[in-house]
């Protein structure tokens, strides 16, 4: 179903949800589906406002990165008001929201890898980025970010064409936008409620056991990605034998 037939209305229509989805926005096409809902944040709207757009301008990844949102994306950012010591499960949530709604809506399965990057046949089709905003000593607000490639051939855009698939070319047909959006706000919905994520986190990411080289800010480690942390970390046990635990990085497989 093209874009231009989604509607706030459309969206909400047998969408059940206990948090997530309560209120949405939705923009054919705007800059960044995550600073739109900082701003509503901002504004104090409530939990579980979803921002939508088909296409962003000025999308964006981490450290400031690009995110590509040509027509036939998805962008989708949730504002949540968890307590802070649910802030690391966040990424777990989404992962696995994505990853169970791309498999309900089109039968295709998908990997987690490590920390924010939801593959198929080793190529990113989703990119999730969290923003946390302080206010004091205590969080104000988080939005979860959700980059989803859906209906468009990455071949078309050079900056993805060797790095990203999408759901349609993984299909060879087109998908529903709208079924994408209702079936990932009900998966988030069900993971937000969720106590343990971790375990199917941690069962489901393809990272582990890889010989990987993770890349962060100006530091480089190799090694085997042994395990994760309760925290979102991955436990990388280097060709030395010590175990470094990361972070944050980007991960390369390196066969
Ligand atoms: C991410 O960052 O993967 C997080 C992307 C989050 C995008 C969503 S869309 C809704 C919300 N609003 C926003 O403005 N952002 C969020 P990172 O791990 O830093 O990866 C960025 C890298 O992914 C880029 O440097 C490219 O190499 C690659 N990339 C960019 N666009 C892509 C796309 N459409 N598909 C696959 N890879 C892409």
């Amino acid at each position: 179903m093209p874009d231009e037939y989604l509607s706030v209305d459309l969206i909400k229509q047998n969408t059940v949800t206990r948090v997530i989805g309560r209120n949405v926005i939705y923009l054919p096409v705007t800059t960044s589906t995550n600073e739109v809902a900082r701003q509503a944040a901002r504004e104090r709207a409530t939990e579980g406002t979803v921002v939508i757009a088909g296409q962003q301008t000025a999308g964006r990844g981490r450290l400031g990165r690009n995110w590509s949102s040509p027509p036939g994306s998805l962008a989708l950012s949730v504002i949540l008001r968890p307590q802070t010591s649910r802030l690391s499960s966040l990424i777990m949530i989404a992962s696995l929201a994505v990853v169970h709604a791309i498999e309900k809506v089109t039968g295709l399965k998908s990997q987690i890898k490590w920390p924010n990057d939801i593959l198929i046949n080793n190529k990113k089709v989703c990119g999730i980025l969290i923003e946390n905003a302080w206010k004091g000593s205590g969080l104000d607000y988080s939005v979860i970010g959700i980059g989803l490639n859906v209906n468009f051939n990455p071949a078309d855009y050079e900056e993805v064409a060797n790095i990203a698939t999408s759901l349609s070319m993984e299909l060879g047909r087109p998908v529903s936008v709208l079924k994408v959006i209702r079936t990932v706000l009900m998966e988030l919905d069900i993971y937000y409620s969720v106590n343990d994520v971790f375990t199917e986190w941690k069962k489901r990411l393809t990272t582990l056991g890889k010989d990987v080289k993770i890349v962060s800010g100006k530091t480089m480690v190799t090694g085997i990605a042994e395990s994760v942390g309760l925290d979102g970390s991955l436990d990388v046990r280097c060709p030395d034998g010590v175990l470094l635990r990361i972070t944050v990085g980007d991960v390369t497989f390196k066969s």
